[in-house]
């Protein structure tokens, strides 16, 4: 079994005092409410639910902490962020939301980088060029799943993923300080794109996939 497939939950954390304080490395999914964070982590996994994945937007509403094994020891986590763009959310809690994920994403030292999930049939928004915004600076890098592309003809696949690169590799070219913007078709439903995405977690969190 991979270390990966031995993903067990760790924690929910509402406040950022309550972020895990062991040096563990971690890699965080972040992306629009129902992008299909959640889906991602449990295929990743190749654990049906692990992280909580609904049809019902919002579903994901507190920094939930996934633990990878090797041996006795913990040697990477995985955080499940919560949605962002979900209208329904009261503004207050929304609020409370973004001062946390931007503080997250921007002070956490443990954080490698973020994989940031986007719905190949929306493509980038401008929410995600807000995260994007935010983590870039930590000159820590992104990797985007365009995720969902099973529904996708071949044509609308290119399409989406020249749009996204090129807008990647301008960013890139820009600000030289940022950390690498990479991207790739994925979908967890008809496991697409699956070898690579794995490859790149073990390699964030420096760790190998099997003992
Ligand atoms: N067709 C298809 N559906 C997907 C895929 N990934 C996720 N879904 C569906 O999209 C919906 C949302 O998936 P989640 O994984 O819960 O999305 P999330 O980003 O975690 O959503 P929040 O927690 O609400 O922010 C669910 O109904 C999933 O079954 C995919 O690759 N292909
Ligand atoms: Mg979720």
């Amino acid at each position: 079994m991979s270390k990966l497939q031995q993903t067990k939950f760790f924690v929910t954390v509402n406040h950022l005092v309550d972020l895990p304080k062991d040096p563990t490395p971690e890699i965080a999914f972040a992306g629009r409410s129902n992008a299909g964070k959640s889906s991602a982590i449990n295929v990743l996994c190749s654990q049906k639910r692990l992280a909580f994945a609904s049809k019902t937007p919002g579903r994901t509403q507190h920094i939930n902490f996934f633990c990878i094994p090797e041996k006795e020891q913990i040697v990477g986590h995985l955080v499940d962020l919560p949605g962002y763009g979900y209208a329904k959310v009261d503004r207050a809690v929304q609020a409370h939301w973004e001062g946390l994920l931007s503080q997250y994403l921007q002070k956490r030292d443990q954080l490698k980088g973020m994989v940031l999930i986007v719905d190949s049939r929306r493509g980038l928004t401008d929410l995600d060029r807000n995260m994007l915004n935010w983590f870039c600076p930590t000159g820590k890098p992104v990797h985007l799943l365009i995720t969902k592309c099973d529904k996708l003809n071949l044509s609308e696949k290119a399409l989406v993923m020249k749009a996204v690169r090129d807008e990647l590799n301008l960013i890139n070219k820009e600000h030289l300080h940022f950390g690498l913007l990479t991207a790739q078709l994925f979908s967890s439903t008809k496991r697409i794109g699956l070898e690579e995405a794995e490859s790149l977690v073990y390699q964030w969190l420096g760790i190998q996939e099997k003992e």
